[in-house]
């Protein structure tokens, strides 16, 4: 049903593929237009090129803001070739149809990657490129359109299998492709704008991504996936370094990610830290004299579930923690640097992918977060809450000591990073139970204290792990019930934000039981 491709229009930014492309339309007797550079490209691989300025009887002017917006382009792109009054319309104007058109768009994103000035990044928004890409993609009926150079081989084999033209299917994809990226390319520049003028808000937000690799499967191996950025540079999972080791899957990026941004709330200037997660959830977190021995620590606290888990360090990892890290299976360690003894030592480690990320995330920086619900996505900040022993109020007679103090800030820090309920006891610097998405918070825990007891048989100790611990709730105690099954356990104080209607009875019962208790006046909800 169609007519062969007998004009193109190419004008692109990134030259790769270009000449072979030219010169395989050349071949096929496709008569080529060009812009400026690509006109000139074309032309040193020995091909005969049509300018468009001489098309449109305009040259390009204004540092070539305007130099294919003209009705000789946009007519012979948007024209049906079917509707009498079209065909009329390009006969007594003289338009040439453009049957096919090759464009890829001013690299705005590369150049606001690469840190460029506030005029660059504005002189590197393409208003002709995606215009022309629209238009072609909106007359797919007639047009193949190609904004990728991944499908300039892809053209060439449909042409041939369809005696110089395309199939509408394949024009079809083509042009939701071209959508894409042009949809892409506004919310990149929207959301730079929006950083550039400080009003990232969750009220006027256009989502923008550049695909980052496609995963082999989702969650699951019966769901397709795929990773894209947001042109951030910051430190985080999509710009770290991967050393070693097959592809992150899905389900790696969400539990380093997880990881990184948990290690990084504790600022190396005080000391050594380690997270180890399981599912999105820590199964242990510690501080530690050495990097070592932050990581054995946070070994210890789950030891059944750090086994396939993935490790973030806050500090560089050494040889001594790279060594104690090989002891048992781990997925992927996360860390800002590396040195060469270290990975020397996980080079033998086929499987254990490293990561490194050049410094630390920074858990106060303002960003957006997103959710997929059916049919919407919720937007909100991020959780960037923090509280300083400053903020805390003491609600019991009994206020906690300089150590549960700060085994309290501790904990409250990791319990932000538990899916809710979650409950942590922490006791020295070191997670000793985590009880994390249960539909009740006195099974959080119940659980996270049962835990412990489990390690205490694993580690041969004495007494459970929790005996001398603080408690962090993520949300208010809705009732003295787990409070006092923390108690049972062992802590001997607890930071949760207050609030509830029943807090009277709840302070009331930490009394009795001698527990130190503080509100935080802030949740820390994570669904
Ligand atoms: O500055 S523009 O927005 N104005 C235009 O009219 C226009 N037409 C094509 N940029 C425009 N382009 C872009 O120029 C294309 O999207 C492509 O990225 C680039 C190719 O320019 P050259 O052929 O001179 O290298």
């Amino acid at each position: 049903d169609q007519t062969p491709i007998r004009r193109a229009l190419l004008s692109v930014s990134d030259k790769t593929g270009l000449a072979d492309l030219g010169r395989a339309l050349a071949a096929r007797g496709v008569e080529l237009l060009s812009t400026g550079g690509t006109a000139r490209a074309l032309r040193d691989a020995g091909l005969d090129v049509r300018d468009v300025s001489e098309v449109t009887g305009f040259p390009e002017m204004m540092d070539g803001r305007v130099k294919t917006l003209h009705p000789m382009v946009h007519g012979g792109l948007l024209a049906l070739r079917d509707d009498a009054s079209h065909v009329a319309a390009m006969e007594q104007h003289e338009i040439g149809p453009i049957d096919l058109l090759v464009v890829n768009l001013y690299p705005f994103e590369a150049t606001v990657a690469a840190g460029a000035g506030y005029d660059d990044c504005v002189e590197n928004i393409d208003i002709g490129g995606p215009a022309m890409i629209r238009a072609a993609a909106k007359n797919h009926a007639f047009v193949t359109v190609v904004v990728d150079v991944e499908d300039y081989a892809a053209v060439l084999e449909n042409m041939d299998a369809h005696g110089g033209a395309t199939s509408l299917e394949f024009r079809r994809g083509l042009a939701q492709c071209a959508y894409a990226r042009t949809a892409a390319y506004d919310a990149a520049v929207s959301t730079w704008l929006a950083g550039a003028a400080g009003v990232d808000t969750p009220r006027r937000r256009a989502f923008a991504g550049t695909l980052a690799q496609g995963l082999r499967y989702g969650e699951n191996p019966h769901q397709r996936a795929a990773f894209y950025t947001d042109g951030s540079a910051r430190p985080g999972i999509a710009t770290a370094v991967q050393h070693q080791g097959k592809d992150l899957s899905y389900n790696n990026i969400n539990d380093t990610d997880a990881a990184f941004e948990l290690v990084s709330e504790f600022a190396p200037e005080n000391g050594p830290a380690c997270a180890i997660i399981k599912h999105a959830n820590p199964c242990g977190v510690a501080r530690g004299k050495t990097l070592s021995d932050a990581y054995q620590r946070a070994f210890d606290c789950d030891r059944t579930s750090a086994f396939g888990g993935i490790i973030a360090l806050n500090g560089t990892l050494d040889a001594r923690t790279a060594e104690a890290i090989t002891g048992i299976f781990t997925e992927v360690v996360i860390a800002p640097d590396a040195d060469q003894a270290a990975r020397d030592i996980f080079a033998a480690k086929k499987n254990l992918r490293l990561l490194t990320t050049g410094g630390l995330a920074d858990p106060r920086a303002a960003a957006l977060a997103f959710r997929q619900v059916s049919g919407g996505i919720l937007v909100q900040d991020k959780d960037t809450g923090h509280v300083d022993a400053g903020d805390l109020r003491v609600v019991t007679k009994r206020a906690p000591s300089d150590a549960e103090l700060a085994d309290l800030l501790f904990a409250w820090t990791v319990a932000k990073h538990v899916k809710s309920n979650a409950i942590v006891y922490v006791k020295d610097g070191a997670t000793v139970g985590v009880g994390a998405g249960q539909m009740s918070r006195v099974d959080s825990t119940r659980i996270a204290a049962r835990k412990a007891q489990d390690m205490a048989g694993v580690l041969d100790l004495a007494e459970t792990p929790t005996r001398g611990s603080v408690v962090a709730s993520d949300a208010f105690f809705p009732f003295a019930d787990g409070l006092i099954t923390a108690a049972e356990a062992g802590a001997t104080a607890l930071i949760q934000p207050g609030g509830s209607m029943r807090d009277d009875e709840v302070i009331a019962a930490a009394d009795e039981l001698g527990l130190a208790m503080v509100f935080s006046g802030m949740r820390h909800f994570r669904h």
